[in-house]
């Protein structure tokens, strides 16, 4: 299978580190966003990164249906649990990741609204803002005292969180969500010490 991605996705790496940790042998395809002719629309029709081209040839995206199917072709070790209710509230958290990241996603590349004058921008940043600050603020709170962010072991959950963690860190420095949230501080240096982290750094 192949990875349609480029450096600095946060939803890709999300992927790469779900492939790390179950050992998935795949071929990373370099997809350069800002040519004419990237070659991901062939891929997924949005144009976004990343895309799963798989063994058959078919394309998949999102970044959320990716991992989805990566857990279903390689169940072990687990990071979606299988039963209903421990999934969906594993998939809750990963879309409150996805939503942070989207949010910094929006401020640090400064084209929302970027044409609108009188403060469009400004607004807007806030508003992204904001979202950071409550997503941030919620994680914090669900995971409380524990050492992942569901369930007993390492999961989906801890990596969405770890990833949109590492990309506050590369994106919006300035901002100190380790001194508002120690508990998030904790999760992500032992995150960040896995292998998985460690190999996806240059794709923080
Ligand atoms: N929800 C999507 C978000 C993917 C996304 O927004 N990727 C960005 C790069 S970080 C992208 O491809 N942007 C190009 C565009 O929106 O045209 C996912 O999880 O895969």
């Amino acid at each position: 299978m192949k990875l349609l991605s480029s450096p600095g996705s946060p939803y890709a790496r999300k992927v790469r580190i779900v492939l790390a940790e179950k050992n998935v042998p795949h071929e990373f395809v370099r997809i350069r966003l800002l040519e004419p002719d990237s070659g991901i629309a062939a891929a997924n029709p949005l144009g976004k990164i990343p895309a799963l081209i798989r063994g058959d040839g078919r394309a998949l995206y999102d970044s959320a249906v990716i991992v989805d199917y990566l857990e279903g072709l390689h169940p072990t070790p687990p990071l979606i649990p299988s039963d209903f209710e421990n999934r969906i509230e594993v998939k809750r958290w990963e879309a409150l990741a996805d939503g942070v990241m989207d949010a910094i996603v929006a401020i640090s590349h400064d084209y929302v609204l970027s044409d609108v004058p009188d403060g469009g921008l400004a607004w807007s940043n806030a508003n992204q803002r904001r979202k950071i600050d409550l997503g941030l603020g919620v994680m914090a709170k669900d995971l409380g005292a524990r050492e992942f962010c569901h369930g007993a072991a390492l999961g989906l959950a801890d990596i969405a969180c770890g990833v949109a963690l590492g990309y506050m860190d590369k994106e919006l420095p300035a901002i100190d969500w380790r001194a508002a949230h120690p508990n998030l501080a904790h999760l992500y240096e032992r995150l960040a010490a896995r292998p998985s982290f460690q190999a996806t750094r240059d794709l923080a």
